[in-house]
């Protein structure tokens, strides 16, 4: 199932990133996957950083299922060879994978490549390798990712204007700072703990998704 151009620039307006590690006592990873696509993500990624690469394939599959039923692009972080096992729509990658090899040769002209960029070079960078759409961060403070540096909303900016593919942001973003992103235009707001760790996932989706909206209407 390949998603147009259209359909990855619309994906990335509430964009669920996964990890496990963010649930609550009796939650499952289906469960809540499907609790955020039934009030509204747009785009899934599975990114959990404490599996074997077997279980997140197996894992790949349930949610992939999931995903196919909202019509909502599936992909998986950091590695080609899982994506592809699991026959997810797509994956999304770091700088450091773009210099070592041709990622989109290895997924094919169908697949969705995202790239991860922190400056304008770096944006430029993933656009000539194929990228469908760019992940920017981190715009706020975050303790989901280790090492991360701040950007500010004129880099932000910057890097928007940049690149002719989505954008989207990423880090530390969540109900309470999410509207702080208003006239950057960026696509969408990528997201992990502000749904996987919230204590209502559903209403916390329906909530993000408004203020997604209202973050992207006039956009740039
Ligand atoms: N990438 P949360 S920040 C996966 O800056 C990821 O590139 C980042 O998690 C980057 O929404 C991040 O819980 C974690 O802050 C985002």
């Amino acid at each position: 199932m390949g998603f147009s151009r259209e359909e990855i620039r619309r994906g990335m307006l509430l964009y669920a990133i996964t990890d496990q590690t963010w649930l609550k006592e009796g939650q499952t990873l289906p469960q809540v996957v499907e609790t955020v696509l039934k009030n509204g993500a747009t785009f899934l990624q599975i990114r959990e950083k404490n599996l074997t690469a077997d279980a997140i394939e197996a894992e790949g599959e349930v949610l992939r299922e999931i995903c196919k039923r909202y019509h909502v692009p599936c992909i998986v972080n950091d590695s080609v060879e899982v994506a592809l096992e699991c026959d997810a729509d797509g994956v999304h990658v770091g700088q450091g994978d773009i210099m070592d090899r041709d990622v989109r040769a290895l997924i094919g002209p169908d697949k969705i490549l995202g790239i991860t960029a922190h400056n304008v070079e770096e944006a430029k960078a993933a656009e000539s390798a194929g990228a469908d759409y760019i992940g920017v961060g981190a715009v706020f403070p975050t303790s989901t990712k280790k090492n991360t540096s701040p950007l500010s909303m004129e880099h932000l900016k910057e890097i928007v204007a940049a690149v002719n593919i989505p954008v989207v942001a990423i880090g530390g973003i969540s109900a309470d700072n999410i509207m702080r992103l208003s006239g950057s235009g960026v696509d969408g707001v990528a997201v992990v703990s502000a749904l996987f760790g919230a204590d209502d996932p559903a209403a916390a989706t329906r909530d993000m998704l408004e203020k997604a909206k209202k973050v992207t209407e006039k956009r740039g």
